[in-house]
Parts: C-alpha cells; sequence; structure tokens
C-alpha cells in the first residue's frame, strides 16, 4: 500500500514538472520570421522560409509579445511608469505614464485657476526650459500635471497653453484621476490640499525624471535658483 501511495505521489509531481516545463518551452518559443528586406512590410512568418518577394531567406525576429515583456522588465521598481493610472493630455488622448518612457521629463503639479503660487512655478518652468540648448529640446518633456482634475479638462489644458504660449510639442498637460493625481503627487512628495472649493494649498516642487522614468532632482520653491535643475537635465539628456 505504501509503494502504491508513493507511485501516485511520484506520477503526480513528474506530470506537474513536466506541464511546468512545457510551459517555459511555449514562452521562450515566442519567435517570429520576417524578410529582412522588409518587402511584405510587418509580416511575420511563424516558420522559417523564404520571403515571397525577394527569394531572401527569412530572419529571426523577437514576437511583438516577446518585445512587450522586454519593455515591461526594463521599467525599475523605482519608476514612475509602474503607475498604472490614467491620464489624459491637453488633446484629450488617454494613456498611462509609461507612455512618456524615452524622454527626460521635468514634471509640476499646478492648477489653472491658481492666482498665487502656480503663475510664478510655470515661469520658473519657463525660465528652465528657456536655458536649454534647442537641440536637446526635443529629447524632453516639460509636464504640467494638474492638481484639480475636476476642473482642468483637456480643453481647459489647452486653453492655458495657447493663452501662455506653452503649446509647443515639448509641453504636455495631464489630467488624471482623483486618485492618479494623489498617487502620483505621494511618489513626488507634493502635498496639496482643497482649502476652497477653486483653491488647494500646494508644495512648489519641480521634479526631473530620467528616461526611464526615475527621480534624479528635485527644486523646491518659487523662483530658486536652478542651476541644479538644469544641470541635472543636461546630464541624463543626449
Ligand atoms: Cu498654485
Amino acid at each position: 500500500m505504501k509503494i502504491l501511495q508513493y507511485t501516485i505521489v511520484l506520477i503526480f509531481t513528474m506530470v506537474a514538472f513536466q506541464s511546468c516545463k512545457s510551459d517555459s518551452k511555449d514562452q521562450a518559443m515566442a519567435v517570429e520570421y520576417q524578410c529582412p528586406m522588409l518587402c511584405e512590410g510587418d509580416k511575420v512568418y511563424n516558420s522559417e522560409g523564404t520571403c515571397p518577394v525577394c527569394k531572401m531567406d527569412l530572419k529571426q525576429v523577437e514576437s511583438t509579445e516577446a518585445k512587450v515583456k522586454a519593455d515591461n522588465d526594463e521599467i525599475s521598481e523605482e519608476s514612475i511608469f509602474n503607475l498604472t493610472s490614467t491620464w489624459r493630455n491637453e488633446e484629450g488622448e488617454e494613456f498611462q505614464l509609461k507612455a512618456l518612457k524615452g524622454k527626460t521629463l521635468v514634471m509640476v503639479m499646478i492648477y489653472t485657476s491658481c492666482k498665487a503660487a502656480c503663475p510664478r512655478l510655470v515661469a520658473d518652468m519657463r525660465n528652465i526650459e528657456a536655458q536649454i540648448p534647442k537641440d536637446k529640446l526635443k529629447n524632453i518633456d516639460f509636464v504640467l500635471v494638474s492638481i484639480d482634475p475636476e476642473v482642468d479638462t483637456p480643453e481647459r489644458l489647452k486653453d492655458f497653453a495657447i493663452e501662455n504660449q506653452m503649446d509647443d510639442s515639448h509641453w504636455t498637460f495631464l489630467q488624471g484621476t482623483v486618485g492618479g493625481v494623489r498617487e502620483f503627487a505621494n511618489v513626488l512628495s507634493v502635498k496639496y490640499k482643497e482649502i476652497s472649493p477653486i483653491d488647494f494649498s500646494h508644495s512648489n516642487i519641480i521634479s526631473v525624471f530620467n528616461a526611464e522614468g526615475e527621480l534624479m532632482h528635485q527644486q523646491e520653491g518659487l523662483g530658486v535658483n536652478n542651476k541644479e535643475t538644469i544641470a541635472s537635465i543636461l546630464e541624463v539628456t543626449p
């Protein structure tokens, strides 16, 4: 009887081990083949062969699935690209923060109806932007995140961008959800509190992130010396 029990356990273990092994094999096998001259554009084949157009041997490419997995793996634990909240920019386009991957990010949290600190924070952002060599601007995104997502709709953010001549492609304005904004503020150590239906008290912090979404530098205050902020931007921007 003991021997029978032992045999059953052994068989179960082997089956479990086998299926586990074939799973990982399937993942490793996720390769596709494509014409090296891209005769048929992005078309891929599941097996080796030759291109029906130019007759060259198809070359092995990583499957899209494997690429997506690799992209996700590249996000470090400290990166803001791990946040899964949904945002809309001033054009009304919806995306997650990881869509901003690949550029240096200079970020600040403001709200457009602020009469006190925010206009000065916006001026500080423009002052930083003005000191960046023009050829670097294409690799930098200056992002203004609203702390008042109920009022600051994409339309309103767009109007604000135009009024302040901040409608070049390197300026981005974001509307989040109430929870998403709160979560993002926590990551930046920005504190804010609604003090009346149209007013917030808030920290004045400008943050620099590298292209991987990792925090590199923060400056706190209004009209402060921004030399270190600019040095940090230039250091991480190709
Ligand atoms: Cu303000």
